[in-house]
């Protein structure tokens, strides 16, 4: 077994903001393949798979990637890097995504522990642990754009942590929040229904540098849906997740997961949209070449 505190972790680490090409990041990571990694001189202690719901950000991607593949391989975890994505112009589904992307991860290997990430968030200290305690975990505490201080004490996005059997009790995040904001907090709610508590890692560790980006529109139904939020618990979740796989590519660095939406998963969205164009516009292929 791998000891409980990884030996090289150092504490602050440097962040760089800026975005190699893929060929250096590359190879800057010889023993990463198809995304995972696991220490060579010992069993690791976790199985962790990092979600990442993704949309047109490359260049946010690849600064990620070579900061996260560093952070992680210190701490001598077995993880896999798995970044999902919607081919319809609609919304972003930050929710829906997550979904996929524990499912998806999960029919390749016995994960245990699941990372729920921003592509836009990078740890900037290491001793911040990406595995999953007993109760789930928020670990992005205090983000720079935010002076450091946590938004609001119920928060529970950016960057959290729960086990395989924590989020399959709680039916994982709800699939109906199209567009920004609300899918964490209805996470959160659900935490509580369940008598689960957040954990959370102290502010001075728990530190993010957030990447700049527009601010994405927000759901004008965000409010309504997080108060129905209870009625849907048990009905609206991984248990009535509905997709086909587009495609799955095992690349080096990552696996990229694109998938397209049943009809009965648009339902909510037509449902709940304002404009009442309901017209959706598949993404054309080129969209996801992410290089
Ligand atoms: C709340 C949103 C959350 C979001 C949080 C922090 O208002 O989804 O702000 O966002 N909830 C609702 O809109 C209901 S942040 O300031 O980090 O961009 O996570």
């Amino acid at each position: 077994m791998c000891p409980l505190i990884p030996p090289e972790l150092v504490g602050d680490i440097p962040v760089n903001k800026y975005p190699l090409n893929w060929t250096v990041i590359e190879s800057r990571y010889k023993t990463v393949v198809n995304g995972s990694h696991r220490p060579e001189k010992c069993t690791a202690r976790h199985k962790v798979a990092l979600l990442i719901p993704y949309r047109n950000r490359a260049r946010h991607l690849r600064i990620f990637l070579n900061h996260m593949h560093a952070f992680l391989i210190k701490q001598q975890l077995d993880y896999g890097i798995y970044i999902v994505e919607i081919d319809e112009d609609i919304p972003f589904n930050r929710g829906f995504l997550f979904n996929v992307g524990f499912k998806e991860a999960s029919s390749d290997y016995s994960y245990d522990c699941f990372i729920f990430h921003d592509v836009d968030l990078l740890p900037q200290n290491d001793h911040n642990l990406y595995n999953c305690p007993d109760q789930p975990r928020h670990l992005s505490v205090a983000i720079d754009k935010f002076m450091y201080k946590l938004a609001y004490s119920t928060n529970f996005g950016g960057v959290s942590a729960m086990t395989k059997e924590q989020f399959t009790t709680v039916n994982g995040f709800s699939n109906f929040f199209f567009g920004w904001g609300g899918e964490d907090d209805d996470l959160y709610n659900r935490l509580v229904y369940h008598k689960m508590t957040i954990s959370r890692t102290m502010s001075d560790v728990a530190r993010y540098t957030m990447l700049s980006h527009k601010q994405a529109t927000r759901n004008p139904q965000r409010i309504k849906l997080l108060r129905s939020g209870k009625q849907r618990m048990q009905t609206d979740g991984i248990n009535s997740l509905e997709y086909k796989v587009l495609q799955k590519i095992h690349r080096k660095l990552y696996v990229h997961v694109t998938v397209t939406l049943e009809e009965s998963a648009l339902r909510p969205f037509k449902k709940f949209s304002l404009s009442g164009n309901t017209t959706i516009f598949r993404r054309s292929a080129a969209n996801f070449d992410l290089s």
